[in-house]
């Protein structure tokens, strides 16, 4: 079974599915692998490995390859561009930052990046990444037109162009440590648009199982959090909250 199929079976089953990030530039390979070890005792459904800036080349195959060792999760590379592609992985978010203004990060990205994941044999996982205010350094990077947190009508027409070209998933992201995450106004709209089968994913700025719960409630399938293993010292509590949180 593929990796999206089994999100899905998850999503079916639980009721939603938690994502731990791991960025490879914020600790050593070694260490990201333990991150998972931890993630995956306290119930995590998949590690993803990547960053807005200096998750490339090696250190990308280094950290993915650890934590490979290290736990049986799916491994899902979230990349910030072709650079960040590598052997190793189960599956790509195959994404498209809808929002840009820079058309590198709709399309040339991937059209670099296709040929490398055919090639390493990844699982695509079709995706539209749209970035929410603050944004983060996604937002920055990825020179995002950031959606107004009061204007949830924006990533709705954004998420419903989204469905309509055909990708599974809808990832709204308010950015890497933000000190807000996405309004649960707006998963609402979102959700309610987009319907069941299209899976929506929200990240950015979720600490704790309160925070994740009311998205997964408004509708999010996928919670996504990253700082917050960075912060604490007991990495396996604060993801057995999350994840309790959110499944049914
Ligand atoms: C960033 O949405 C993810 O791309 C995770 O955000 O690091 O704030 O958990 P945090």
């Amino acid at each position: 079974m593929g990796v999206e199929e089994s999100l899905n079976q998850t999503i079916e089953k639980k009721g939603a599915v938690h994502l731990t990030l791991i960025d490879p530039d914020s600790q050593e390979p070694e260490e990201a692998g333990k991150i998972a070890k931890e993630a995956s005792g306290a119930g995590t459904d998949a590690i993803m490995v990547g960053g807005s800036s200096g998750a490339t080349g090696v250190t990308v195959e280094k950290t993915v390859r650890s934590i490979k060792s290290m736990c049986d999760l799916p491994v899902i590379l979230f990349p910030a561009n072709a650079s960040a592609l590598c052997e190793g992985a189960d599956a790509v978010f195959f994404m498209s930052l809808l929002n840009s203004r820079d058309v590198n990060y709709i399309t040339t990205h991937q059209a670099i990046g296709a040929p490398l994941v055919y090639k390493y044999g990844i699982e695509p996982i079709s995706m539209a990444y749209i970035v929410i205010e603050p944004g983060g350094a996604a937002g920055w990077v990825g020179d995002a037109r950031l959606i107004p947190r009061n204007k949830p009508k924006l990533a709705v027409a954004y998420a419903l162009a989204a469905k309509y070209l055909g990708m599974h998933c809808i990832y709204l992201e308010a950015g890497s440590g933000a000190d807000k995450p996405v309004p649960v106004e707006m998963v609402a709209a979102v959700k309610k648009a987009i319907g069941r089968e299209t899976r929506l994913i929200v990240g950015g700025g979720i600490r704790d199982g309160a925070t994740a719960k009311e998205r997964v409630k408004a509708g999010a399938d996928m919670i996504v959090t990253g700082t917050v293993v960075e912060q604490v010292q007991d990495i396996r509590g604060k993801i057995e909250e999350l994840v309790r949180a959110i499944k049914s």
